[in-house]
C-alpha cells in the first residue's frame, strides 16, 4: 500500500499538464483503477484484515484524490502566471478614433456654386438625364447631320431594330433643362442648371460622366456686359479673390451667338498654378448671347426677350479650387486620397498650393 501511495503522489507531484493529471486519476482512482481494485478485493478477505485495509485504502484514495485537486489548482495557476508574463496590453496606446465620412467635393463645388448664384437671383432647374435628341440638339440649334453631334461624342441609347424612332441620348450637357425650364416658365428666367453629363472620352482631364453647370438669364435688355459683371462676381467668391479679372475671347457655339470663351487671371510659378494674380490666362467657361433659334424652340419670343448663357465643368473648377491635378481621381471608389487635400474636415482650401504643370 506504502509503494502505491508513493507511486501515484510522485507521479502527481511530477504531472506537467491536466491531460497527464487525468490518466493518472483514471489510473488510480478511476473504477478500474489500482486502488479501485484492491477496494473490491477487500470482500474476500477477513473481517479483521478488512477492518485494517478498508480504512487505509480510503485514506489513500482521499489522500491521492486532494493531491490531484491540488496540482490541477497549481497547474491553472502556473498557466494563468504565463498568460500575464506573456500577453499584455499597451494601455497607453492611443485610441482609434472615429472614422467620419465627408460630403464629395464635386457636391460641395455644386452647393458652393448654386449659393453663389442664389445671391445673384439664380434659381437652380433640374431635367433628366436620359433626353430625347430634340432636346439635347435639335432645340439648342443644332439640327440632325450638324457637324456640332460629332463633336459631342454621344452616348446613343439602344433601339430594337424596326424601331425607326430617334434614339434617346445621355445627355451631353445641360443646356436640355433649360429649354424645358423656358418652355415652362417663359420669360424673364433665371437659373442656373448644376449635373450629370455623360460623353464617350477617357483620359487625364476627361471622364465619360462630369459634372457641368450652365447658366441662363433672359430678360428684355440683358447683354454681354451684364454676363461679364455676373461671371466676376461669381469668380471673385468662388475662388474668394476680390477684384478676379476675366478675359473673353470671340468663339463659336451653335447655341449662343455672338460666343465667347472666358478666361480667368493666373500665374504659373516654379510649376505651381496660382488663380487671380499674374498675366496667364486659364480658359475656365463657355458663353453667349443666346441664339433666337434657341429662345424660338422653347417657345420664347426672341423679338422680345434676349439673353446670355454660359456653361462650365464642376469637376475642372473642384480641381481648380483645391489642387486636384487627375479629373479620374474623383471617381474612384476609394476616396481616401481625398484626405490629402485638405478634404477630411473640407474646410482647408489649398488653392495657392498643389497643382503642378
Ligand atoms: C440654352 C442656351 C444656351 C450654354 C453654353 C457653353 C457655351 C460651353 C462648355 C464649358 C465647359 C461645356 O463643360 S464644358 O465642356 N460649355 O462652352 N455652354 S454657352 O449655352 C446655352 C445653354 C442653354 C437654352
Amino acid at each position: 500500500m506504502d509503494d502505491l501511495k508513493q507511486k501515484y503522489l510522485s507521479a502527481i507531484a511530477d504531472a506537467g499538464d491536466e491531460a497527464t493529471l487525468e490518466e493518472l486519476r483514471l489510473q488510480a482512482v478511476g473504477k478500474k483503477g489500482e486502488v479501485s481494485l484492491r477496494m473490491r478485493a477487500l470482500g474476500k478477505m477477513s473481517p479483521e484484515e478488512r477492518q485494517v485495509a478498508g480504512p487505509a485504502l480510503n485514506a489513500l484514495k482521499d489522500e491521492i484524490n486532494s493531491a490531484l485537486a491540488a496540482k490541477k489548482s497549481a497547474l491553472a495557476d502556473a498557466a494563468l502566471d504565463e498568460r500575464l508574463r506573456t500577453e499584455w496590453l499597451d494601455v497607453t496606446l492611443p485610441g482609434r478614433g472615429d472614422r467620419h465620412g465627408t460630403i464629395h467635393p464635386v457636391s460641395q463645388v455644386s452647393e458652393e456654386i448654386a449659393a453663389i448664384f442664389a445671391n445673384l437671383g439664380f434659381a437652380v432647374a433640374e431635367g433628366p438625364q436620359i433626353e430625347t435628341d430634340w432636346y439635347n440638339f435639335d432645340s439648342l440649334n443644332i439640327p440632325p447631320h450638324h457637324p456640332a453631334r460629332q463633336e459631342f461624342d454621344t452616348f446613343y441609347m439602344h433601339r430594337d431594330a424596326g424601331d425607326d424612332r430617334p434614339p434617346h441620348v445621355l445627355r451631353t450637357h445641360t443646356s436640355p433643362v433649360q429649354t424645358r425650364a423656358m418652355e415652362k416658365q417663359g420669360a424673364p428666367i433665371r437659373v442656373i442648371a448644376p449635373g450629370r453629363v455623360y460623353r464617350s472620352d477617357y483620359d487625364q482631364t476627361h471622364t465619360p460622366m462630369f459634372h457641368q453647370v450652365e447658366g441662363l438669364a433672359i430678360d428684355r435688355d440683358i447683354s454681354m456686359a451684364n454676363l461679364k459683371w455676373v461671371l466676376e462676381e461669381f469668380f471673385a467668391a468662388f475662388f474668394e479673390i476680390d477684384g478676379i479679372k476675366t478675359r473673353f475671347r470671340a468663339s463659336h457655339f451653335p447655341f449662343t451667338e455672338p460666343s465667347a470663351e472666358v478666361d480667368i487671371q493666373c500665374s504659373w510659378v516654379d510649376g505651381q498654378l496660382k488663380i487671380g494674380e499674374g498675366d496667364d490666362w486659364m480658359e475656365v467657361l463657355g458663353s453667349g448671347m443666346v441664339h433666337p433659334n434657341v429662345l424660338q424652340a422653347a417657345g420664347v419670343n426672341p423679338d422680345e426677350w434676349q439673353g446670355f448663357a454660359f456653361g462650365m465643368g464642376i469637376d475642372r473648377l473642384a480641381m481648380l479650387k483645391y489642387g486636384i491635378p487627375d479629373l479620374r481621381a474623383f471617381f474612384d471608389s476609394d476616396l481616401r486620397w481625398l484626405r490629402h487635400y485638405g478634404f477630411a474636415s473640407l474646410d482647408v482650401p489649398t488653392l495657392h498650393g498643389g497643382l503642378s504643370r
